[in-house]
């Protein structure tokens, strides 16, 4: 069975970053070892949220599994809390990355042209050593925007994301995939760029106009795990856009939906019987 190391907050209610990555990747039959970097009693959305700081507790957990010669066959962060976390997080890539472990950022700091709370300029320069130190990075627009120094607009066309995917494949990614990209009207997507084989890959699907909080775990955690089953990146992009997008939809319908994140629970079994 394939192992995956995730690294990310644990917000204890909000279905966003571990609540997700877990259940998701878990459920994809692979086993998921979690790092939390945080405990906060919900997700920053809502407001006076609890947050414990885990950042003392990476170093020794890192020394307890190299004791016990750990592997990885992936490594995958998201929410992170502090730009010392990104550090350890170089250092933790250094440790466990063998020939084969794939290294999967999503940089998540930002959206909708804005940073989320708690974070600034010094935070998103870490964010870029770290896309920096990845495999595979999957950054949205606002994100990718302030790495690259480039404005953020609402409204672009293809030479905009080809010049930012551009500039993220400069800091050293083999695989960039810009998220949340429309490129027709009426449909949203990612697209990628493999440097290796000099390869783009777009793919749009409906776009469902509702915005919650957690859908980029859900996508990236639905990525990381169908890569682990053997999906080229392609695939798994492909897969993943439609699941998150999917799961918006049947969100939607649920009259007792909760505000603060999205039903992946409902579309867990679909997403398990995909072939
Ligand atoms: O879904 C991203 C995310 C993860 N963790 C925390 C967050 C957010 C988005 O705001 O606040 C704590």
């Amino acid at each position: 069975m394939k192992r995956v190391l995730t690294v990310q907050d644990i917000s204890c209610l909000g279905k966003c970053s571990l609540t997700i990555a877990l259940p998701v990747i878990s459920a994809l039959g692979v086993e998921t070892v979690i790092l939390p970097t945080a405990v906060l009693s919900t997700h920053t959305m809502f407001k006076n949220f609890t947050c414990k700081d885990l950042s003392d507790q990476i170093d020794p957990i890192v020394s307890h599994w190299k004791s016990e010669n750990v592997k990885f066959d992936a490594i995958y962060t998201g929410y992170l809390g502090t730009p010392g976390q990104i550090d350890q997080m170089k250092a933790l890539f250094k440790e466990f990355r063998g020939e084969d472990t794939i290294v999967f950022v999503d940089p998540v700091m930002a959206d909708n042209g804005k940073l989320y709370p708690a974070f600034d300029m010094d935070y998103v320069k870490k964010n870029a050593e770290l896309c920096a130190a990845a495999d595979i990075i999957v950054p949205n627009i606002t994100e990718a925007a302030l790495m690259t120094g480039m404005e953020y607009r609402e409204q672009y066309d293809e030479e905009y994301i080809k010049t930012m995917i551009g500039k993220l494949t400069e800091f050293g990614a083999k695989i960039t995939v810009l998220t949340g990209v429309s490129l027709e009207e009426g449909k949203t997507g990612v697209m990628g760029y493999d440097r290796e084989n000099d390869e783009y890959y777009v793919y749009q699907n409906k776009r469902v106009d509702a915005v919650y909080h957690g859908t980029g775990d859900l996508f990236s955690s639905t990525c990381v795990g169908e890569i682990m089953k053997g999906r080229s990146w392609k695939d798994a992009m492909r897969i993943a856009a439609d699941h998150t997008a999917h799961t918006i939809e049947v969100t939607l319908k649920n009259p007792e939906k909760p505000w603060y994140g999205v039903d992946f629970e409902a579309t867990m079994p679909e997403l398990i019987a995909a072939e």
